[in-house]
């Protein structure tokens, strides 16, 4: 017991000592996952109620998955855009049809997707919009996130994100979340507004689900206005909240749509960006790219990834379990004084605590569930995240509330 107890410590002392503190994990260290369960070096068993943010909903190492990245990684694995590949195409048109689009821009992170909508956007609003070279702004919302660039972390209002990080890149106009007076008003008295970038459902804000109708309301106040509705699914996206896209819910079809974590069920770095021919088309060649984006491996990965999603019907598991789930969470508020909020949407679920936002119960509590079999992380302002992947059973679900119900009553 003394080693292996050594040699989790030994991983951590490894990271703290050689890798950038960009992190503050919590102590645990994993060496396997197989479907909802990951494991220790200590061999101890734990469900991920993280499902890494969001990225592994098709369980973690899914056979079918990485079944296709070993056929393709024996065959090939990169060419870059300098030449054709034979998987790429096959992608292009299986992910245009699974999503409704006429084309797709293949990256690899999701900052890199967000990167690529925002120059898609630009390009667009000066070359068939007619707004005046270097005058583009985009609306953004308060309590973002959509990644760690310098341009993307120029709108953000997260101070760790942002500070000292400047020079900023202009253009962005940030107005309040859920609040479609303000969409309005900013559209309406701002000159050259060429998009809006927006998360269905704001993640790191602490899973804020906006008010029923407000996606579409939005999308019909920039359709009218003849502004692009730029929908950030990166981390909503691909079943997670209970529909293919969070925008569904609401009927909504974004101008752009921008993709990624759970593109490759969290096998591999893939993300999207899909637009219709009128958008996609300003792009030309050398206007865009990255070595990586659209390579085979990836395209083998991401269309195995898609179909688990469609054959295990992923997203219909996730509306189910998660009105379980969050009646379960409620059961718990009535008896145990820890919990101010459940909410939600299919299994990207939070629960505020009821704390001062910089206390750190919630940090607390998600060491306890740690101890107790199961993980999850706080996000800002005292809220637990949490987010299984989506191949979870009714019995395991139940088991996990029951964990979550003795920590927080034992708490
Ligand atoms: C980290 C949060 C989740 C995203 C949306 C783009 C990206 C993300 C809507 C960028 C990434 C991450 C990254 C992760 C923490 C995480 C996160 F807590 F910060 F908000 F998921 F909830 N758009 N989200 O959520 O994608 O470049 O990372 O592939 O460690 O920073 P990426």
């Amino acid at each position: 017991m003394l080693s292996q107890i050594t040699s989790s410590q030994k991983s951590i002392d490894l990271e703290n000592k050689y890798g950038a503190h960009n992190y503050h994990p919590l102590e645990v260290v994993l060496k396997k996952g197989q479907g909802v369960y990951v494991w220790d070096v200590e061999g101890k068993r734990y469900y991920d109620f993280l499902s890494a943010y969001s990225a592994v909903n098709q369980g973690h190492c899914h056979p079918k998955i990485i079944n296709a990245l070993k056929n393709q990684a024996e065959e090939l694995t990169l060419t870059s855009r300098a030449f054709y590949n034979d998987k790429l195409g096959e992608y292009e048109k299986f992910i245009c049809s699974y999503f409704g689009f006429d084309k797709v821009l293949p990256m690899n992170t999701g900052a890199e997707a967000v990167e690529t909508a925002i120059k898609l956007c630009r390009k667009y609003a000066y070359e068939r919009k007619g707004i005046p070279e270097e005058q583009a702004n985009i609306i953004v919302c308060e309590n973002n996130f959509h990644g760690r660039t310098t341009t993307i972390i120029s709108f953000s209002n997260d101070e760790d994100a942002r500070k000292n990080f400047g020079p900023y890149t202009p253009g962005f106009i940030k107005i309040p979340y859920d609040n479609i007076e303000a969409l309005e008003h900013i559209i309406k008295t701002t000159e050259n507004i060429a998009g809006f970038l927006v998360e269905p459902i704001q993640g790191e804000a602490g899973v804020y689900v906006p008010e029923e109708g407000y996606l579409a309301k939005a999308k019909e106040i920039c359709k009218e206005n003849n502004v692009l509705f730029i929908a950030d699914e990166v981390q909503t996206g691909i079943g997670r909240t209970g529909k293919l896209l969070a925008v569904n819910h609401e009927n909504v079809d974004p101008d752009i749509l921008i993709l990624g974590k759970a593109l490759s069920g969290g096998v591999y770095p893939v993300s999207a960006v899909l637009a219709n021919n009128e958008i996609m088309n300003v792009i030309k060649p050398g206007q865009h790219g990255s070595t990586f984006g659209g390579n085979p491996l990836a395209a083998a990965v991401a269309i195995a990834a898609l179909k688990v999603i469609e054959d295990e019907d992923l997203a219909q598991n996730a509306e189910r379990l998660g009105v379980i789930f969050r009646e379960q969470m409620e059961i718990l508020k009535k008896e145990n004084k820890l919990i101010r909020l459940v909410r939600g949407k299919g299994l990207l679920n939070a629960i505020v605590i009821n704390d001062t936002e910089d206390s750190s119960t919630a940090l607390e509590l998600c060491v306890k569930l740690k101890e107790n079999g199961l993980l999850a992380k706080p996000t800002h302002g005292n809220i637990i995240r949490f987010a299984p992947p989506l191949v979870i059973t009714e019995d395991q679900l139940i088991e996990c509330t029951a964990i979550i119900k003795k920590t927080f009553n034992e708490f």
